[in-house]
């Protein structure tokens, strides 16, 4: 298990922490640790699937970048 720090641009406010958390709970294969504005912190339990949260975050407007 792997700790993934993501930036995120775009989270302004509470309504875009659930939607940054509600996309990051469709990524398999990780469990969402913490989720703030601009940032957010999943655990991995396999191979880290940066692009798939990278997309489901996409998806919802909001650019992510893994910090470490
Ligand atoms: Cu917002």
């Amino acid at each position: 298990m792997a700790t993934l720090t993501f930036s995120i641009l775009g989270m302004s406010c509470g309504h875009c922490v659930a939607a940054v958390r509600r996309a990051l709970e469709s990524v398999p294969g990780i469990t969402i640790h913490d989720v703030q504005i601009g940032s957010a912190t999943v655990e991995t339990i396999g191979p880290a699937p940066v692009d798939s949260i990278k997309a489901a975050l996409s998806e919802e407007g909001y650019e992510a970048d893994v910090v470490r």
